[in-house]
C-alpha cells in the first residue's frame, strides 16, 4: 500500500458546546480564507445516509448524545483530509470531543497549530438548538437528546479545551452575541496568522 500523504497544511481545532457555533463560523472561514472545513458530525451523519452497515448504529449512538467510536471518528477525518487538494488549512470542527481523540489525531495524523474555543453558556445553546430543530430533522435537536449532549460536552469535552489551553495554543472566544460580532473577534486572530 501507499504511504499515506504528508499533511502540511495547519490544523485548527474548533471546540464549543452543541450549538455553540462552531459549524455556522466555519462556513463563514471557509469563504473568507479558503480553508478545508471538516466537520466529524456532518461525516458521521453522511456516513449514516450513505446506508453502510455502521450507520443505524451511529444513529442510535447520536441519539443518545453520547459519543461514537474513537476509530470511526478518526478514520473519518483521516480520509476526508488526505481527499482535500491544497487546502489553506484545516478546520477540524466538533473535533476532540474527548482527551483521546486529540491525542490519538496529533499522533497518528499531525500536530495541532490552534484550538478555536467558541464559549457559550448553556441556556443560550439548548435555545438555539431547539430553534434549529424546528426544522432541521436532525435526530438529536429535541430536549432531551439536547440535555446528553450538554452533559457529554461537559464531562468529557471540557476537559479537553483545559489540556489544550494549558499548552497555551487556544483561542476563547466568547460566543454568545450575534453571528457577525463573533465572526469579527475570530477575524482578528486569523489575520494575524
Ligand atoms: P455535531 O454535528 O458536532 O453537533 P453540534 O455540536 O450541535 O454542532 P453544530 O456544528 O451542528 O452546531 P452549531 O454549534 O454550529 O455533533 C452531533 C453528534 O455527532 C454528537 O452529539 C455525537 O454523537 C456525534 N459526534 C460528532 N463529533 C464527534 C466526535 N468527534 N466523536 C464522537 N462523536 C461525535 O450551531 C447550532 C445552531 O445555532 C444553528 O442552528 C445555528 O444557526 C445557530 N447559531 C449559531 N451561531 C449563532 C448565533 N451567534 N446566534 C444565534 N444562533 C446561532
Amino acid at each position: 500500500a501507499e504511504p499515506p500523504k504528508e499533511i502540511e497544511a495547519n490544523v485548527y481545532f474548533v471546540l464549543g458546546g452543541p450549538g455553540s457555533g462552531k459549524g455556522t463560523q466555519c462556513d463563514k472561514l471557509v469563504e473568507k480564507y479558503g480553508f478545508c472545513h471538516l466537520s466529524s458530525g456532518d461525516l458521521l451523519r453522511s456516513e449514516v445516509k450513505s446506508g453502510s452497515q455502521r450507520g443505524e448504529e451511529l444513529t442510535q449512538i447520536m441519539e443518545r448524545g453520547e459519543l461514537v467510536s474513537l476509530d470511526i471518528v478518526l478514520q473519518l477525518i483521516g480520509e476526508a483530509m488526505r481527499k482535500a487538494e491544497n487546502p489553506k488549512g484545516f478546520l477540524i470542527d466538533g473535533y476532540p470531543r474527548e482527551l483521546d481523540q486529540g491525542l490519538r489525531f496529533e499522533k497518528e495524523i499531525k500536530e495541532v497549530k490552534n484550538v478555536i474555543y467558541f464559549n457559550v453558556n448553556d441556556d443560550i445553546m439548548v435555545q438555539r438548538l431547539l430553534k434549529r430543530g424546528e426544522t432541521s430533522g436532525r435526530v438529536d435537536d429535541n430536549e432531551e437528546t439536547i440535555k446528553k449532549r450538554l452533559n457529554t460536552f461537559h464531562q468529557l469535552t471540557q476537559p479537553t479545551i483545559d489540556h489544550y489551553a494549558k499548552q497555551g495554543k487556544t483561542l476563547e472566544v466568547k460566543a454568545d452575541g450575534t453571528v457577525d460580532e463573533i465572526f469579527a473577534e475570530v477575524c482578528k486572530f486569523f489575520d494575524q496568522q
